[in-house]
């Protein structure tokens, strides 16, 4: 297991000489931030990037993400171009070192939270989802989602969503397996491990389909190009967000057919509802059992990617939710000691 960390580039307050600096941590993951959503990411972007991590004595192996323009996503005729213009990425990324890129198939939204800063009892800050807020809101009036709502304006807001109504959850399986059937071969020519990252929450929202949220829609996927380089970002919260998901059971599974490439680790608190708020990373602080999750992939002799995923905000820090250094540095310190834990216990059987 490689330890990584997310890392939004120049403008991201976390420095990469601390990230370096972290007990463990062998890279970051990092993308291409100055490019519009559905053009190829040009060569001299990405050795730029490469560049400046790998000068601070950091590994950049790991793209997230690269984002699938929403025409690819809606099926829509232009799509042939900008799939042409995603696979050039594939093919300059690999040119750079890059192994596995990291992309999302959620219609319009990725990651959706009610609150960016719920409080918790030791006074850290914490994203969390409650589904009676979510039904409520009106997207008609814009998006007022915490993080979301400088994303589009009303009217174009409106406009993609109304496009949304032909797509149900058919037509966007239908939309994904044209997508990767087009950029696995590329992948496979080039030697880049494709990783999707699951829906999050697990849970169609605003009417959108959503369809890479449990089990069978994983193996369903994996089965649409069945090779290796057609895989998986398996986010343990955000799948473990549903009280149906057993975690360490698909890790068990798809680490052991080889297709998780990239494993993002965090603990979640849930509740049948659906609800949830996300923790420290400790088994005891969230409803996830991390060591199991961490001995799954142990036991499955899992050689891939990982990072805390995300991080409650203590110690006074401020910037971008989620993704501070402090609690996201224990969690990877912690991560790294299950697994030295589990390997040292498993070494004397
Ligand atoms: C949520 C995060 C996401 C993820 C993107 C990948 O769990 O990991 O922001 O990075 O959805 O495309
Ligand atoms: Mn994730």
């Amino acid at each position: 297991m490689k330890m990584t960390f997310r890392w939004y580039g120049d403008e991201d307050p976390v420095p990469l000489d601390y990230i370096r600096q972290i007990p463990g941590m062998h890279g970051v993951v990092s993308a291409v931030y100055d490019v519009p959503v559905g053009e190829a990411w040009p060569l001299a972007n990405i050795q730029a990037l490469k560049a400046t991590v790998e000068a601070h004595g950091l590994a950049l192996e790991v793209i997230e993400s690269v984002p699938v323009h929403e025409d690819i996503k809606l099926g829509k005729p232009t799509r042939d171009r900008l799939i042409d213009n995603y696979c050039t990425s594939i093919r300059h990324l690999a040119q750079c070192g890059i192994k596995v890129i990291c992309y999302n198939f959620m219609p319009v939204f990725d990651w959706t939270r009610t609150t960016l800063e719920m409080r918790l009892s030791d006074g850290s800050t914490t994203l969390g989802f409650d589904t009676a807020t979510i039904d409520k809101i009106d997207l008609s009036q814009g998006i007022a989602l915490p993080g979301w709502d400088a994303s589009y304006r009303a009217d174009e807001l409106k406009a993609l969503l109304a496009e949304y109504e032909a797509v149900d959850e058919s037509a966007l399986w239908a939309n994904l397996e044209y997508f990767l059937k087009r950029i696995i071969p590329v992948a496979v020519e080039v030697g880049i491990r494709m990783a999707i990252h699951p829906d999050d929450p697990p849970r169609p929202i605003f009417g959108l389909p959503r369809i890479v949220k449990d089990r069978a829609d994983l193996v369903r996927l994996l089965g649409i190009v069945d090779h290796p380089a057609n895989g998986l970002t398996l986010c343990s919260g955000s799948l473990g967000a549903s009280c149906k998901n057993d975690i360490p059971a698909m890790v068990r599974e798809f680490a052991g057919r080889k297709r998780i490439h990239f494993a993002h680790l965090r603990n979640v608190k849930i509740n049948e509802a659906g609800d949830f708020y996300e923790t420290a990373h400790r088994s005891a602080d969230g409803s996830l059992d991390m060591a199991e999750i961490v001995k799954a992939y142990h036991e499955a002799g899992f050689e891939g990617y990982a990072r805390p995923d995300h991080g409650r905000m203590i110690w006074g820090e401020t910037g971008k939710p989620g993704y501070g250094l402090y609690d996201r540095a224990l969690g990877a310190v912690y991560l790294n000691g299950l697994w030295e834990g589990i390997a040292k216990a498993e070494g004397r059987h």
